[in-house]
């Protein structure tokens, strides 16, 4: 999804002053940070851990601008990989769930923040959507800035080119030590400090600024509630750990507080 699709409200439902015939409007306000986690149990592969990429491949080797301006047809190629496995892979119930409860809560009231860049969320149906790490279906060219929605798989010529300029294209996603799209970590900031509720869902909450998201929400008042199989580093500090896999942990979660707020689903 382009950034212009995005519809984010970050107003503060706390202290508002609503009024008690909207009782709607006084439902809390919702945010989910999510990882690699949310999308395993769709087969997409995590970056940490036993099965976790980083046990094959170095990092520094892949997901770096010098290693893109080192190698960029290696670079490529692991990403056209990774490209051809999540293709076919489909949201789960996870992600569904995001979706309901952005539909059932006031709009404005629910916003998905994610790491991810399988797109799966935007497949899913989640509109309040803030993507961190960019997007693994769209090219940049480091030469001239073009930018396109790029599906083929696999890509046809590796490194692929700029159609504008002939200079080289790169995956459109936030490498180590690439500074994050600067609106929207401002606007995922803005809605950590309004949450009431802040979802920590399948991240082994290492990477910054990510990470700092889920303090920052819950300084700023917010219930911390974590989702995850493993405890992670923010477990600690986490005001409810629910430890599962998450398409099955996060729907029950959904059904027990829907049913508390009296939402009818
Ligand atoms: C399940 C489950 C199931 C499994 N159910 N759960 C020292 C201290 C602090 C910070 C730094 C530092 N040194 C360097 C930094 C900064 C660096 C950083 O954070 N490094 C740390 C690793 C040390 N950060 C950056 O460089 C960022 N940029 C930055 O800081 O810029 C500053 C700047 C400002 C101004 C100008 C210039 C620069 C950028 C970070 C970019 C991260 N990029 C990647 C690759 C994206 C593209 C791609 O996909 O290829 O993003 S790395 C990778 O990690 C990817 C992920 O989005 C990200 C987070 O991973 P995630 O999602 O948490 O996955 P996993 O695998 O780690 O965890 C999965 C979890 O799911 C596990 O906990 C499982 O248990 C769980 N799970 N199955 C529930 N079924
Ligand atoms: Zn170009």
């Amino acid at each position: 999804m382009g950034l212009g699709a995005q519809r984010v409200d970050s107003g503060k439902v706390k202290g508002s002053g609503a009024s008690p015939t909207h009782q709607r409007d006084r439902l809390p306000r919702v945010v989910a940070l999510t990882g690699a986690g949310i999308s395993a149990p769709s087969g997409v592969p995590t970056f940490r851990g036993d099965e976790g990429l980083w046990r094959r491949h170095d990092p520094r080797q892949l997901a770096t601008p010098e290693a893109f301006a080192r190698d960029p047809r290696l670079v490529w190629e692991w990403y056209d990989w990774r490209r051809q496995r999540i293709v076919t892979c489909e949201p789960n119930a996870a992600h569904y769930t995001l979706v309901e409860m952005e539909r059932a809560l006031p709009p404005g009231h629910m916003a998905v923040i994610t790491q991810n860049v399988d797109g799966l969320h935007q497949k899913a149906g989640s509109r309040n959507l803030l993507p961190l790490h960019g997007d693994i279906w769209t090219v940049r060219c480091v030469q001239c800035g073009y930018r396109a929605e790029d599906r083929r798989v696999p890509l046809p010529e590796l490194p692929p080119r700029c159609p504008r300029c002939n200079g080289l294209l790169r995956p459109d996603v936030v490498w180590f030590g690439e500074a994050l799209p600067y609106t929207v970590l401002n606007q995922a900031f803005a809605v950590v400090q309004a949450a009431d509720y802040m979802l920590v869902i399948g991240t082994s909450a290492v990477v910054q600024p990510a990470a700092s998201l889920a303090v920052v929400a819950q300084r700023h008042g917010a219930q911390l509630v974590e989702f995850n199989i493993e405890p992670t580093p923010l477990s600690e500090i986490a005001d409810e750990v629910v430890l599962g896999s998450v398409d099955e942990t996060l729907p029950i979660w959904w059904a027990e507080m829907a049913q508390r707020w009296g939402i009818k689903r």
